[in-house]
């Protein structure tokens, strides 16, 4: 294992570091201290040749004017809230708007756009990165001092491990994920319309004109939703189910997990014969195709368009706190908040 460290770029005048993790297969997760944003992430396909699998930028302007999100890590909550406010102990918080009326990916300016504090660690089997940032009281409108801590672990069987650790001095939300586009294509060869997708899923969250969920959860059965046996990214594109023709022509969607941490999500890329499996033990995964991803930039000198990446982003429900019946999202004080997800890259 090794580990490698270089000058990326300046942001009003503060460097930032890109982080390199390389396993014995040369595998390697490049991650920058800002937002702790994967910008690399390199794995052999079944000829063992070794190409980047995730979208992401060379310079620091692009990921702060452009970026939806690239690679970065999500909080202080993945996803939605309707209204940009809730009630928690029987107090009001205003959050930042950032979505119409609604607060998205915890708001102008969450976890993805701020310097993270990074430590290196080695070992014999695996190399990690050790990232920490305190979230002061209040800020984009949440209660709690939280301390919050996320690991990139890289190990020798080309598995990327991303752990979460989160404590706050008051009572406040949290839902923490990773934002990665995938494309198991390589250099972005092809759109992920042929990636194969398998979900241990039978149900999901309708989503209103607004992307919040409307409170129902529907049954996958008979839809293009159903992805129990497996289907391509294409059939929900191609789709004139309501829920895809709603988000843009795709999935934008939170899917519930029948299981946890057995390879319960599977994607598959038949031409360059890669496999990525993921195991959480979080309670959902949205799934979103890049359905609202502009042409108006270029991605490492690709067009940027539609379809372009493949985000499963493990996490808790969106907008949970305004449904009782979802699981909670509530981080209660001193306890710890404690997660784990697992990428392991494989071929076929
Ligand atoms: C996803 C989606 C959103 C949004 C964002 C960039 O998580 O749920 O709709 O487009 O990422």
């Amino acid at each position: 294992m090794r580990i490698s460290q270089e000058y990326f770029d300046e942001l009003k005048g503060q460097k930032i570091t890109a982080y390199t993790l390389i396993n014995n297969n040369g595998m390697e997760v490049t991650s920058l201290d800002f937002g702790c944003i994967i910008t690399k992430l390199v794995v052999p396909d079944r000829d063992g040749v070794l190409e980047n699998v995730v979208l992401g930028f060379d310079t620091i302007d692009e990921y702060v004017t452009r970026s939806p999100y690239f690679g970065a890590i999500v909080g202080r909550f993945a996803g939605r809230i309707k209204n940009a406010e809730f009630t928690l102990n029987n107090e009001i918080y205003q959050l930042v708007q950032n979505d119409n009326s609604n607060h998205l990916h915890g708001g102008l300016k969450g976890f993805d756009k701020v310097m993270w504090e990074t430590n290196v660690v080695e070992n014999e089997d695996s190399a990690s990165l050790v990232f920490s940032y305190l979230s002061m009281d209040g800020e984009e409108g949440y209660p709690g001092n939280l301390l919050m801590k996320v690991t990139y672990t890289l190990n020798n069987d080309n598995e990327l491990i991303i752990s979460y650790n989160g404590k706050s001095d008051q009572d406040t939300l949290l839902n923490m994920t990773n934002h990665t586009y995938f494309n198991l294509s390589g250099h972005v060869k092809r759109n992920i319309f042929n990636h194969q997708l398998i979900l241990k899923s039978n149900t999901f969250l309708e989503l209103d004109e607004k992307y919040i969920p409307t409170g129902k959860i529907l049954e996958v059965n008979g839809t293009p939703f159903d992805f129990q046996i497996g289907r391509k990214i294409v059939d929900g594109v191609n789709s004139n189910h309501p829920q895809n023709i709603l988000v843009g022509n795709g999935y934008d969607h939170p899917f519930l997990l029948n299981e946890n941490n057995n390879n319960e999500i599977l994607v598959m890329d038949s031409e360059s014969g890669r496999k990525l499996t993921i195991e959480t033990d979080q309670p959902a995964v949205v799934l979103y195709t890049s359905n609202q991803l502009p042409d108006s930039f270029s991605i490492r000198g690709i067009q940027s368009e539609k379809y372009l990446g493949l985000c499963l982003e493990t996490q808790g429900l969106p907008d949970s706190i305004h449904h009782p019946h979802f699981p909670s999202s509530i981080l209660k004080k001193e306890e710890v908040y404690c997660s784990v997800t697992k990428y392991k890259f494989s071929v076929y």
